[in-house]
C-alpha cells in the first residue's frame, strides 16, 4: 500500500483565458481538479507513493482524469470508472485580485456515491497518512459515512489522519449542518488544517490560538491554522504555539488550491520526519508556488523547484 491514502472527487475545470463572467468569456483551458486529487499531485511530485480512491465516469471527463491520475504516478488501483452517473466538472472566474468564483457541475457525480461499502474491503495496511478534506463530506451523505469508515480503517493500521475543512458553502444545505459535520469529521483527525477565516465560520472564535484551543479539547493532536501570505500557526496538545513564516508569493495568478499544495507540504513533511517548524514552513512554500499558475495544481513542484524556492526566500515566475 501506498505512504498516502486520500479519497475525493476529481474534476475538470475549465479556466478563462480573461476576466469576466462567463456569457463575457469565449475561451477556457482545461485542467484537472479536486482538493484531495491536488493533494495526491503534490505528494507524488515530491516522490512520495500515493493512492486516491474515488468515483469517476465513464465519459470523456472521468477518461482525461484517469489518464492525468497515472501520468502523476497516482496509484489508480483504488479508483472505479461506472457507466451510471457523470464525472463531475467546474468552471472559475479570472480575477485580478482575490479569490475566484467558482460555478459546480458536479451534482450526482460518479464521485457523489462512492459508499461506506467501497471502504469495507480496502487494506490499508502499510499506509501512514489518511488524508480527508470536508469536501468530500459535503457532497453527499453517503461520501461523508464513506470518509468516517476509512477514519476507522486507519485507526486500525495505527496511520495517522489529517484533515483540511476546505468550506465550500454552495455544497452545504445550510451553515449550522456545515459546522457540525466538519467540526464533527475534524474531532476525528490528528491534524487539523484550516484557513484562518474557516477556522472562525467553524468555531465562532475570532483568535487563532482559540481556534486551535478549540479542536485540541476535541482531542486533536495538533492544529495548523493557514493564514495566507503571513504563513501559517501551529499549536499540539501540552505545547504552546507559535507562527511560521510565509513566502512571498509574487504575482499571485489564482489562489485556488494553494490550501492543498500547503497540505502537501505539511504531509510529505511528516514523512520525512522533517521537525514540525520546517514541515509547516514547506507547507507555506508550496501554498506559495500553488498561487504562480491558473490551473488547480499546475504549479506543485518537484523537489528540486520547491528547494530552490525555499532557498531564495520565496517569488517564482508565474505561468499564465
Ligand atoms: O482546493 C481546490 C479545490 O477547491 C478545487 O480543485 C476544486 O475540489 C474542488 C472543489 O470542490 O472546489
Amino acid at each position: 500500500m501506498s505512504e498516502v491514502i486520500t479519497i475525493g472527487e476529481p474534476m475538470v475545470v475549465f479556466i478563462p483565458h480573461k476576466a469576466g463572467s462567463f456569457a463575457e468569456v469565449d475561451c477556457f483551458s482545461k485542467g484537472i481538479a479536486g482538493a484531495e486529487l491536488n493533494v495526491a499531485v503534490g505528494i507524488a511530485r515530491l516522490g512520495h507513493s500515493v493512492s486516491y480512491i474515488s468515483r469517476l465516469g465513464k465519459d470523456i471527463l472521468g477518461e482525461y482524469i484517469w489518464q492525468f491520475i497515472k501520468k502523476e504516478g497516482i496509484d489508480t488501483s483504488l479508483l472505479q470508472m461506472e457507466e451510471e452517473h457523470l464525472t463531475g466538472c467546474y468552471f472559475k472566474t479570472k480575477v485580478l485580485e482575490g479569490n475566484p468564483e467558482v460555478f459546480y457541475l458536479r451534482k450526482n457525480s460518479a464521485a457523489s456515491y462512492l459508499k461506506k461499502e467501497d471502504m469495507e474491503p480496502l487494506s490499508f495496511a502499510g499506509a501512514k497518512i489518511l488524508h480527508l478534506t470536508g469536501i468530500t463530506a459535503a457532497i453527499s451523505k453517503n461520501c461523508m459515512e464513506a470518509c468516517c469508515q476509512a477514519v476507522e480503517k486507519a485507526r486500525e493500521q495505527q496511520m495517522q489522519v489529517f484533515f483540511d475543512p476546505n468550506i465550500r458553502a454552495p455544497l452545504w444545505r445550510s451553515e449550522s449542518e456545515m459546522r457540525e459535520c466538519l467540526n464533527s469529521m475534524a474531532a476525528l483527525a490528528d491534524v487539523v488544517m484550516p484557513g484562518l477565516r474557516e477556522g472562525e465560520i467553524l468555531t465562532g472564535r475570532r483568535d487563532k490560538e482559540q481556534i486551535a484551543d478549540f479542536y485540541l479539547k476535541c482531542g486533536v493532536k495538533t492544529v495548523i491554522i493557514k493564514n495566507g501570505e503571513k504563513g501559517a500557526y501551529c499549536k499540539s496538545q501540552g505545547e504552546k504555539g507559535y507562527d511560521v513564516a510565509g513566502f512571498p508569493a509574487g504575482r499571485v495568478v489564482d489562489t485556488v488550491g494553494a490550501g492543498d499544495a500547503f497540505a502537501a507540504g505539511v504531509i510529505t513533511g511528516i514523512l520525512e520526519d522533517l521537525s514540525l517548524p520546517e514541515t509547516i514552513k514547506r507547507g507555506n512554500a508550496m501554498g506559495a508556488l500553488a498561487l504562480t499558475s491558473a490551473g488547480d495544481n499546475e504549479s506543485m513542484p518537484d523537489r528540486k523547484k520547491l528547494l530552490d524556492f525555499i532557498e531564495k526566500g520565496g517569488r517564482y515566475e508565474c505561468v499564465g
